[in-house]
């Protein structure tokens, strides 16, 4: 069984891209917990070396937790479209070159992808939660749509405004950020995450924070 981090514990979120940072401080919100960035505690950022989106979540847990000392969680996590066999997928990052010019990424996805009429696309994640000591505990999470062009909305991140999820009709770079928490791929691995090492919410607490 895995380790539950206890309310009020920090935890390093080992990440440097900023979208996913705001992301994952929302979700972890109703946990108590204490996040803090490991751009802010100045972490080195480790080379993603791993064969899957698992493996490089946790490689890059375990370097911010054994680094900062604290419990750390890592995202990795990729955009995939069926008709370019997974691309860019767990290169999702790199195809924004040097810059990570997610506008370029999208133009270079679209060019690719040209008219084929398969349009098919999901977006995965694996969040991992690393301690110090070693131990790590994995999570996985998916979210099935198509892709759309030209891109559409202002909100998210990334690939969102050319992402449209099953039984939507707005790109995940339109919809209001608590739908996006409610399907995404990041929320469907961060429900797993919570139910085998978050903090257990008292179900008697509402959304005020009182009884
Ligand atoms: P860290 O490794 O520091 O966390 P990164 O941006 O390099 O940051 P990844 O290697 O996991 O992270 O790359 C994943 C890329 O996939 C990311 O840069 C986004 O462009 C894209 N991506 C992941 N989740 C997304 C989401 O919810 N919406 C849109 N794009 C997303």
């Amino acid at each position: 069984m895995a380790r539950r981090l206890e309310p009020g514990t920090r935890v390093i979120i080992a990440t440097h891209n900023r979208g996913k940072f705001r992301e994952i401080v929302e979700l972890l919100a109703p946990y108590r917990l204490d996040p803090v960035s490991a751009g802010e505690l100045g972490l080195p950022e480790p080379e993603e070396t791993a064969e899957d989106f698992v493996g490089n979540a946790r490689l890059k847990a375990l370097v911010a937790a054994r680094a900062g000392g604290e419990a750390a969680l890592a995202d990795d996590s990729g955009f995939s479209l069926a008709a370019l066999g997974g691309a860019p997928g767990l290169y999702s990052a790199r195809w924004g070159g040097p810059a990570k010019d997610f506008a370029l990424a999208m133009r270079r996805v679209a060019e690719a992808l040209g008219d084929h009429p398969d349009r098919r696309a999901w977006f995965s994640c694996a969040l991992s939660l690393a301690w110090p000591d070693g131990e790590t505990a994995s999570f996985f999470g998916r979210v099935e749509g198509h892709a759309v062009w030209p891109p559409r909305g202002e909100r998210g991140f990334g690939y969102d405004p050319m992402f449209v999820p099953l039984g939507a009709d707005e790109t995940f770079g339109e919809m209001e950020p608590a739908r996006k928490h409610a399907i995404s791929h990041r929320a469907r691995a961060f429900e797993a995450l919570a139910a085998a090492c978050l903090p257990l919410l008292d179900p008697h607490i509402g959304e005020t924070g009182k009884r």
